[in-house]
């Protein structure tokens, strides 16, 4: 089925597969050898005439593009959204009319922050990109695993991303805002308030791509045939779930697997268990524009869903990985100005700077105008203009003309009327004076970051209050962490006496925002549980016990669980009744981080003190991370070894009638925050 849609067909047309071919140069030419250089003399000096060598040697050269100046970490599959309710009320969009409609599609997912090689478990905002390629040309997406943003200016991008990259006088630290010039910025640009509660928040820390929202931040406009507009804003909601990893977990990972998140989406793409998201949209019409207490233009808002409802119209399944990572998720360009009829901006003032930036960005990132003929950014549907020439231009425009309006090519290609689905700009209307200033209606920085911090369950939180602690707490200059925290007292003045605590800096006196309200919907804690695609590890040794964990294994699968058994070494590893199980991860190549929960499955082996100290690391990290754990008969006598005290989320063989649907019960689960790890 993923074979099958418009856009990889097309790009069937470009794979190449070198599998037992002949080496040849660029220019086809077969080569005789390409371990030596050609010499005057087996202990000469090289000639020059070695095109091999020299075509060998540059194009190896000029093997790096600049990476992307944010979101430079990524990782993309293709897949296709299938509209369950035709939008024709509200939009001309073709895409978007007739339930089934199937459109393929394109999805990158990155960090902000961090460069192309670094690690993917950071506190960062995480890219959410799709681009659809339409039968009316490409649509793109382009947003964040967070509805709302920094800043409300895009003039003022330049200077967030300069402060939240590394510093530049010595380039630290790495994929990381825990840093002086970040929080001095936040302290001294305080519409960053809403923002920043949800980068401390969990959603800041995804467990992976698949289990995280997407939103596309800016208010847009629906437009239907009529011409008649609704704002809109697009939210991707997982099939999964929303679910984090905890911060000591996420830094962890960061070493033991610097690529987890695209590890993730690899292997369960190529296991056939396809990430699924609903396409949720929220609409308000045109002549309700001012009846909220926020600006629906400014982007550090969000529309509480309790006001203003998702309603699910279609899903997407990412079902291929890329062939070639380079030529197809670095070289792809997303652009939030890439839209189709019945699609259209606001007066948004950051949206409106985006659309200069991603076009002019990957002038350079792509090296000239003509990046629309990768393979990857290609429309499906034919485009044609008059715009020639450039550096790596590869169609072959024919003809001798390239202008309009002509008479010798019947003065084509010709514009389309609006009506046979020609884009018009919807018609606004606009006055106003020139001048430079935000809107009075831009002015409530903390409204609504108090509303989220209402919103939080207990333990969210308190998760809010570490992070904080932590980012703060590595800022140098006291005078920022004294800024930081004064500015956040006008969200909740027990958060900003805690951090002020932890920061050590004065507790501030102000008066929070006055809000009361909650949206219960922004809290992760009623988000959906299955145990589909988690991952278990097995801990055994010599002598476990092989029914239990035979039994274990297969109800684990049946419910889409995927399972490591891990042992001291790699191989058959011996259990009761003469039968073995193959480990195929050793306590060292694996880690309790990079697991959803383990089985101590028991036995030993020929170092009982090495295997018992591994078991004992094994469950307190799991213990820690408010994980469940599963304990065969044998495997209980660790309970009294580490810090696990008997309660939710451990499953006790010898006390369980039905041991394996209790796990998956627990299992589903995920985290068991009533867990107090610090008595
Ligand atoms: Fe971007 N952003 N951005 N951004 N952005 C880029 O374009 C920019 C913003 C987002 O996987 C760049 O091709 C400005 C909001 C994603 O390839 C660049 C402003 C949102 C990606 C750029 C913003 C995003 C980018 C860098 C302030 C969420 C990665 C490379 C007005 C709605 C797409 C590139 C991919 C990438 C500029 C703010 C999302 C420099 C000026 C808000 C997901 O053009």
């Amino acid at each position: 089925m993923q074979n099958q849609n418009a856009k990889q067909r097309q790009l069937e047309g470009y794979r190449v597969n070198n599998f037992g071919k002949p080496l040849t140069t660029n220019q086809s030419l077969k080569v005789s050898g390409d371990e030596q250089s050609l010499k005057a003399g087996v202990r000469g000096p090289t000639l020059l005439e070695d095109f091999h060598l020299r075509e060998k040697i540059t194009h190896f050269d000029h093997e790096r593009i600049p990476e992307r100046v944010v979101h430079a970490r990524g990782y993309a599959a293709h897949g296709e959204f299938t509209l369950h309710k035709c939008m024709k009320e509200y939009t001309t969009a073709k895409f978007l009319q007739g339930a089934g409609k199937v459109t393929p599609l394109f999805t990158r997912f990155s960090t902000v922050v961090g460069s192309r090689g670094s690690m993917e478990t950071a506190r960062d905002v995480r890219g959410f990109a799709v681009k659809f390629y339409t039968e009316e040309g490409n649509y793109d997406l382009v947003g964040n695993n967070i509805p709302v943003f920094f800043i409300q200016d895009a003039i003022k991008f330049p200077d967030l991303i300069h402060a939240v990259k590394p510093e530049p006088h010595n380039e630290m630290p790495q994929a990381a805002s825990a840093h002086d010039t970040f929080w001095d910025f936040v302290a001294n640009n305080q519409e960053t308030a809403h923002m920043i509660m949800w980068l401390m928040s969990d959603r800041a820390i995804p467990t992976n791509f698949r289990k995280m929202e997407g939103f596309g931040v800016h208010t847009f406009r629906l437009v239907n045939a009529e011409g008649k507009a609704h704002f809109v804003k697009f939210h991707w909601k997982p099939r999964l779930g929303v679910h984090s990893l905890v911060w000591d977990e996420a830094q962890k990972i960061g070493g033991k697997d610097p690529d987890f998140h695209r590890r993730d989406l690899w292997e369960t793409i190529e296991a056939g268990s396809y990430p699924q998201y609903d396409l949720g949209i929220q609409m308000i019409r045109e002549e309700d524009e001012f009846m909220f207490d926020f600006d629906i233009l400014d982007a550090t808002k969000l529309w509480p869903e309790e006001i203003v409802p998702v309603d699910l119209i279609g899903t997407m399944t990412l079902n291929r990985n890329v062939d070639n990572v380079f030529a197809e998720t670095e070289q792809v360009a997303f652009h939030p100005g890439n839209v189709v009829p019945g699609i259209d901006f606001t007066n948004d003032p950051l949206l409106q700077g985006r659309l200069f930036s991603y076009l002019d960005t990957q002038l350079l990132r792509l090296g000239g105008p003509n990046f629309a003929e990768i393979p990857i950014n290609r429309p499906v549907c034919p485009f044609h203009n008059n715009q020639r020439d450039g550096f790596s231009r590869q169609r072959i425009d024919v003809g001798q003309v390239s202008y309009h309006k002509n008479s010798l090519a019947d003065n084509t290609p010709s514009p389309t009327p609006v009506d046979e689905g020609g884009y018009e700009h919807y018609q606004e209307k606009v006055e106003g004076h020139v001048i430079r200033a935000n809107s009075p209606s831009f002015d409530d920085h903390f409204s609504q970051a108090r509303l989220f911090w209402n919103s939080m369950a207990p333990y969210e939180k308190q998760h809010i209050i570490d992070a904080f602690s932590f980012e703060v707490a590595k800022v140098k200059s006291r005078s920022v962490r004294q800024q930081v925290v004064d500015m956040f007292c006008q969200v909740d003045s027990g958060l900003s006496a805690a951090i002020a605590t932890a920061v050590g800096v004065k507790r501030p006196e102000c008066t929070p925002a006055d809000v009361t309200a909650s949206s219960p919907a922004l809290s992760m804690k009623k988000t959906i549980y299955v145990p589909d695609t988690l991952k278990v590890a097995i801990l055994i040794g010599e002598g476990f016990d092989s029914t239990v964990i035979g039994n274990a294994v297969r109800s684990l699968r049946n419910s889409g669980v995927t399972v490591d058994i891990v042992s001291g070494t790699l191989g058959a590893v011996k259990g009761t009744a003469g039968k073995a199980a193959i480990a195929n991860q050793t306590f060292t190549t694996a880690a309790p981080v990079l697991y959803d929960s383990i089985i101590v499955g028991g036995g030993t082996s020929s170092n009982p003190a090495e295997f018992n100290n591994s078991m004992q690391n094994y469950i307190e990290e799991q213990w820690q991370h408010f994980k469940p754990i599963a304990f065969t008969n044998d495997g209980a006598r660790y309970i009294p070894m580490t810090s696990v005290q008997e309660g939710p989320g451990i499953v006790i063989e010898k006390n369980e009638s039905d041991f394996n649907n209790a796990y998956i019960t627990a299992l589903a689960k995920q985290r068991f925050w009533e867990r107090n790890i610090f008595e």
